[in-house]
């Protein structure tokens, strides 16, 4: 099962931008901007500060998020256990070496992987989307913009 992290947050400021792959993959490839905003995420959800990610600490990151994926379509509605289950697997997915947590290695790799699976599921057309301010998504956009204020 595939899924599909869009980073955002109610209680956040979001805003609508306009993105796609290139916006995306231009960030990842930006090696410093991304692994910085990787680690100021983990800095954030690390709440014990010892350099790892447990379970606790990465589910309450997981609760806030909205989870879409391929085989149920957008936002459906979901019992507690499923999306109980749906966390478990989630954390299985970054935590690589399934030794109980996720470190930066892990969160950063499987950070970029999904990245790259939303890149590649929006193609070249650009498309719409909220954005929460401090999401990947809204520096990668930031970044962009960045780039071409730059070239102009
Ligand atoms: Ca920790
Ligand atoms: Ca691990």
């Amino acid at each position: 099962m595939q899924f599909w992290i869009f980073l955002f947050r109610k209680e956040n400021r979001m805003s609508v931008e306009v993105l796609d792959s290139a916006t995306i993959l231009n960030f990842i490839e930006d090696k410093e901007a991304f692994h910085v905003s990787v680690r100021e995420r983990f800095a954030n959800l690390d709440t014990n500060n010892d350099g790892l990610l447990s379970y606790s600490e990465m589910l309450k990151e997981l609760q806030s998020l909205r989870v879409f994926d391929t085989d149920f379509g957008i936002d459906e509605k979901r019992d507690p256990t499923e999306l109980d289950q749906v966390y478990a697997s989630m954390f299985k997915l970054f935590d690589h070496d399934s030794n109980g947590t996720v470190d930066l290695q892990e969160f950063e790799a499987e950070t970029k992987r999904m990245m790259i699976a939303m890149a590649n599921g929006l193609g070249v057309l650009p498309v719409q989307m909220v954005l929460e301010e401090d999401s990947f998504l809204k520096k990668a956009v930031d970044l962009e913009c960045t780039r071409l204020a730059a070239a102009a």
